[in-house]
């Protein structure tokens, strides 16, 4: 439970010297989710639901591994992408959103200058060294109003961020272990990728970028 006046708190305490601005509606709040064993909780949760390569529509498998946690789940198979309730591999649903990544997220968001944020999905990618993740854009939730809030752990990697249009101008940022990302409003539609991570070798994820990914997937 994360109190109004707690929020407010959080927000002016988190200094605006490790807030970096990337465009209108997204920032980066460097080191944001260090020390709260954000590690650990991905690792339980990936022992109720396993991560995987899912399939593309198109029958090719997705380098990155994913798994989810929240009321709704990220997937792709041979149908196409979607959000879905039950996990494919094993038939029940995705592990709960656990309290301090619901917190954190709406922290972050507050951080952000957005309001109250109660993401329903958490998508959890997994990068070993020579994955990517090709630009696309997020566009399978049921509404963009909300932002989304990614949370970087392990391996660094080089983020790409472009514009609205395919065609606009990318530009390269570089997020570390810790690292939190907020996207709303103008830049909630706009192109991103990750590029071919790195060899490496982090203290708490290994050969490993994890990505958390909080989004509001769902009908409010
Ligand atoms: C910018 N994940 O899962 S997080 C994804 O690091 C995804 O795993 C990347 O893109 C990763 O869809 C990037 C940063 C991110 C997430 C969503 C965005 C950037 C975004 C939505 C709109 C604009
Ligand atoms: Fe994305």
């Amino acid at each position: 439970m994360t109190f109004a006046w707690e929020k407010a708190m959080m927000t002016d305490l988190f200094g605006d010297r490790c807030k970096e601005p990337l465009a209108e509606g997204a920032v980066i709040l460097r080191g944001f989710a260090l020390d709260r064993g954000l590690v650990d909780v991905v690792s339980t949760i990936a022992k109720a639901a396993p991560f995987r390569h899912m399939q593309t529509r198109g029958g090719r498998q997705i380098g990155v591994e994913m798994t989810n946690c929240g009321s709704l789940g990220w997937v792709s198979d041979q149908r196409g992408y979607r959000y879905e309730a039950t996990d494919p591999l094993t038939g029940k649903p995705w592990p709960s959103m656990p309290e301090g990544f619901g917190d954190l997220a709406n922290a972050a968001a507050g951080a952000a200058g957005f309001g109250s944020f109660r993401p329903d999905a958490c998508l959890i990618n997994r990068y070993a060294p020579g994955v990517k993740m090709g630009l696309h854009q997020d566009k399978d939730e049921a509404g963009f109003d909300a932002p989304i809030v990614s949370v970087s752990l392990g391996l660094p990697a080089t983020f790409q961020f472009g514009g609205i249009e395919r065609s606009d101008p990318v530009r390269r940022h570089e997020l570390r272990h810790g690292d939190v990302v907020v996207w709303g409003g103008p830049a909630r539609l706009a192109w991103h990728g990750i590029l071919t991570l790195k060899q490496g070798e982090h203290p708490e994820t290994g050969r490993s970028r994890i990505n958390l990914t909080f989004r509001l997937a769902g009908y409010r």
